[in-house]
């Protein structure tokens, strides 16, 4: 399992552009509060530590994963955004929940995502177990809601670089 073989928040700083020109927008699932407000702190932290100023990250919760899609596209409507990161979890239970929800999530982000443009990132976690979101939310798997972070800086440069023309980007 490669997940057991490493911490997925390792990763070089060095290789991530400055996000002070950029802003965010940041939108929490309520559902299992204590995993996703855990994400939510290794996520806005990230983006601070790479530059990102705090008046340019905008947040908003909404109930549940199922609702990622559409407070993302509110939020989207509502200010100038170069990426959105959704977190949520989504803890299988007994029955097959679990399935549409991640489904309709990944699913909406992706339609988000090409009809705008944009990075909308995805910052769900889709475990077993409890364990299984604790130990990805600050436990021995690192945070994905760095990882989220990360992946919306990379995403919204490369997005200013392109629309910018830039002839060459990284490297
Ligand atoms: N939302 C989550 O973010 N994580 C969950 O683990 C989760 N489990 C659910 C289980 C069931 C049986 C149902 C009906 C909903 C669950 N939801 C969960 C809430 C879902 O994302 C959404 O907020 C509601 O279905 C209302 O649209």
């Amino acid at each position: 399992m490669a997940s057991a073989l490493k911490n997925l928040s390792r990763y070089n700083d060095s290789e991530i552009p400055d996000a002070a020109a950029l802003s965010f927008g940041i939108v929490v699932a309520e559902w299992n509060a204590h995993i996703t407000h855990a994400l939510y702190e290794g996520c806005y932290d990230t983006l601070l530590r790479h530059g990102a100023k705090a008046e340019n990250i905008h947040t908003v919760q909404v109930p549940g994963s199922f609702e990622l899609p559409a407070g993302a596209r509110i939020l989207n409507g509502q200010k100038n955004l170069d990426a959105v990161i959704c977190l949520g979890c989504v803890i299988k239970g007994e029955t097959n929940h679990n399935e549409y929800i991640n489904q309709a999530v990944a699913q909406g982000l992706v339609n988000l995502s090409i009809a705008t443009g944009k990075p909308f990132i995805f910052g769900v976690l889709t475990p077993n177990d409890e364990q299984q979101a604790l130990d990805r939310a600050g436990g021995k798997h690192g945070n994905k809601g760095v990882e989220a972070a990360v992946t919306a800086i990379r995403m919204a440069a490369l997005k200013r670089g392109v629309s910018e023309g830039k002839k060459k980007i990284g490297f």
